[in-house]
């Protein structure tokens, strides 16, 4: 039995540009936390989750439960994990601290094999897998900051430069706008803009919850023809459900189906046709490829979530996709938007044609860069930061703002 020895949970911040969404805008720093699972013959898993703090408590309360089982024993560890927080009512909280743990100690089997975690998963389906352009409206810096190398988006020339910048640098073949910025009109005009500037590319746009379910349906009939999916256009499951009935494109979510619970009501209802699956909350890589099979038994399409993440996460979500023969969307990622800081030594993650290959090496085939890990865990102890709070940000720097939704 390979056991599992110690757990290092490090919190760590990278920069993140000035981004806007429905709730505020990105601060100067992301927050994430890397996990080091040691276990016998010095071999380390590593996992990548949120570095929030209600994360990092939930981690540490766990770690000794963890330590002492065998590495291969994820169905134990999982209910260890699930004893220790008892007390945590949210069971998608529970669900993504055993995930973070899932995801490491997956690593460290695969290491042991030999062999790429996406072996451990059944193999893998395509040697590369597609990740989508996301798109963000942007302020040109921080405030009191230089500028960033992408400059301000607020516009719809600029939304198009933007798109055309990271379709030349990665090569991306889809591309997703986060809306719920500007008031719907605007972001029409957005994606209509990017609709004659990129003939044939697949566009999706992600208001995230900030319309009326009457502004959804009337924006859906708009957009007819443009987009794969319309992503989380309004909030709650009956809600979507009235905007599904009268949109010409499939509804997508990672809002309104957030777990597996949710799903049964989500598809009586018809309120999501595509399902944005993400590892850190839906408990881990093998839970979502059970996803994947629910996704299929009710005809609904697989497609991946993101936030601001560095490259071991970028390596999970790489080989899982991989090992999903039904995940066939282009994922999203906000990988390009992190200034090339990463925990992980550079080489073994890149995109081509819009697309990363599987990393060959063992594991998540991702080696930790020490010395980047010790600069970015540094960065999160002088920022003092807790929580994302993207809200509190811009109420900051505009008192007026008023987070509450629907907007329009
Ligand atoms: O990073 O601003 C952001 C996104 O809005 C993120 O928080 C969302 O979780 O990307 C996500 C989404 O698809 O809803
Ligand atoms: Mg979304």
């Amino acid at each position: 039995m390979t056991r599992i020895r110690d757990l290092v949970i490090t919190p760590v911040a990278f920069r993140d540009p000035p981004l806007l969404n429905s709730t505020g805008l990105h601060e100067p720093l992301a927050l994430r936390c890397v996990l080091q699972l040691h276990v016998d013959d010095g071999v380390i898993g590593l996992g990548e989750c949120p570095g929030d703090r209600g994360h990092l408590d939930r981690l540490a309360a766990v770690r000794e439960h963890v330590i002492g089982q065998s590495v291969h024993a994820l169905n134990r560890i999982e209910e260890a994990v699930e004893q220790a927080l008892a007390g945590v009512a949210d069971p998608v909280a529970r669900r993504a601290t055993f995930s973070a743990i899932e995801v490491a100690c997956l690593d460290a089997q695969a290491r042991l094999a030999g062999v790429p975690v996406a072996e451990l998963l059944g193999g893998a389906v395509r040697p590369a897998v597609p990740y989508a352009a996301y798109l963000f409206y942007k302020w040109a810096a921080h405030p009191g900051a230089d500028g960033d190398e992408w400059g301000p988006s607020t516009t719809p020339g600029e939304l198009v430069e933007q798109a055309q910048r990271m379709i030349a640098r990665y090569g991306f073949r889809s591309v997703k706008l986060k809306g719920g910025v500007f008031a719907p009109e605007r972001e029409i005009d957005a994606i209509m803009a990017l609709r004659e500037a990129l003939p044939g590319v697949p566009l999706r746009l992600d208001p995230n919850g900030a319309w009326t379910v009457e502004t959804a349906q009337r924006v859906a009939g708009e957009l007819a023809g443009t987009l794969e999916y319309l992503e989380d256009p309004v909030l709650g499951v009956k809600e979507m459900a009235a905007v599904a009935a009268a949109a010409p494109m499939p509804l997508a979510s990672n809002m309104c189906t957030t777990s597996l619970e949710t799903i049964p009501p989500a598809v009586e209802l018809g309120a999501v046709q595509v399902v944005l699956s993400d590892h850190h909350y839906w408990g881990g890589l093998r839970r979502t490829q059970h996803l994947a099979t629910v996704c299929a038994t009710f005809g609904l399409g697989l497609s991946m979530h993101s936030n601001s993440h560095l490259g071991i996460s970028l390596a999970a979500m790489t080989h899982v996709a991989a090992a999903i023969p039904t995940l066939t969307y282009a994922c999203d990622t906000h990988y390009p938007w992190n200034a090339g800081e990463d925990v992980v030594v550079p080489g073994a993650l890149r995109f081509v044609d819009g697309a990363v290959p599987v990393p060959e090496g063992p594991g998540l085939g991702v080696e930790l860069d020490h010395d980047a890990l010790a600069r970015l865990h540094e960065a999160y102890v002088r920022s003092g930061r807790q929580v994302r709070d993207d809200t509190g940000y811009l109420r900051r720097l505009q008192p007026d703002f008023d987070p509450s939704l629907p907007r329009w």
